[in-house]
């Protein structure tokens, strides 16, 4: 297998995933910048896009996807991110709580919380990998919330219980966010006494609907880069309490059998 004829082997496809995604936006620009003009970006879903990954892997196939981590692709394959010499995809990227306005006055306990929730890609992995083998999300969730609740207690320290009060998160079907999502609502209905609704929808909507306050909270916000479109369009209608994961990342992503290193590679 020549590098030369990467683009041949995969039909000059990237396996990406729901358009309204940020590594959507940036694999475009991808395309543009590393002068890949006769490449394809496949759109999809995550859950086709890994169904996609796991058949050529065991098939021994070349595949390019959009890729980002935390993801419980990497523990169960052999994956390497190809290098980004133009850095397209960003650089310290960051994973944000955004809420509506007026959501501390209206409802303080539910902010302080927000404002307390931070932790890392490991203890999310957790989680990811408890659903990817089968779990129920709000089973998983409800699981480690168990095993980890010296975490909890810190993330919940000082914070008022309430009487059933609702409370509603708007998030992507990304495993990540399956994750940190159900993780919130369980923690949220099972120590604060919240009743807690997250709803499912596409990203332009997951932004729409903290802006207009449909909703009161997404934990799926990625800034600065992958999300920076929603963010400037919406910045004035959120408030942005901050990340509550660091050192996350997105970009293009093979198995480690390909022969290639770089996004470059793909315009031989
Ligand atoms: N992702 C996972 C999202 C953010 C979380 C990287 C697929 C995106 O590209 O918008």
């Amino acid at each position: 297998e020549s590098s030369a004829s990467v683009g041949s082997q995969v039909n000059h496809q990237i396996i990406g995933i729901d358009p309204g995604a940020g590594i959507m936006k940036a694999t475009a620009t991808a395309i543009e910048e590393y002068g890949l003009s006769d490449w394809t970006l496949v759109e999809g879903s995550g859950a086709a896009m890994t169904a996609t990954l796991d058949k050529a892997i065991k098939n021994e196939e070349p595949i390019i996807i959009t890729g980002w981590t935390p993801h419980w692709m990497f523990a169960k394959y052999d994956l390497k991110y190809l290098e980004d010499p133009k850095l397209v995809y960003g650089e310290a990227e960051e994973i944000h709580t955004v809420v509506r306005l007026g959501l501390q006055e209206d409802q303080p306990e539910a902010y302080q919380f927000l404002s307390n929730f931070k932790w890392t890609s490991d203890e999310m992995g957790e989680i990811m990998t408890a659903i990817q083998e089968g779990q129920d999300p709000e089973e998983a969730a409800r699981a480690w919330a168990e095993a980890n609740s010296d975490r909890v207690d810190e993330w919940t320290e000082g914070v008022n219980p309430v009487d059933g009060t609702e409370f509603k998160f708007s998030y992507v079907a990304w495993d990540s966010e399956i994750a940190s999502t159900n993780l919130l609502k369980v923690i949220m209905e099972d120590r604060l006494g919240f009743k807690v609704t997250a709803l499912q929808v596409e990203a332009g909507p997951m932004w729409t609907g903290v802006a207009n306050a449909d909703v009161d909270a997404t934990v799926a916000a990625w800034l600065p880069l992958t999300h920076a479109d929603y963010w400037n369009q919406f910045q004035d209608q959120v408030e942005d309490l901050g990340a509550n994961m660091e050192g996350v990342k997105t970009g293009l992503v093979v198995p480690a059998y390909m022969d290639i290193t770089s996004i470059e590679d793909l315009a031989n």
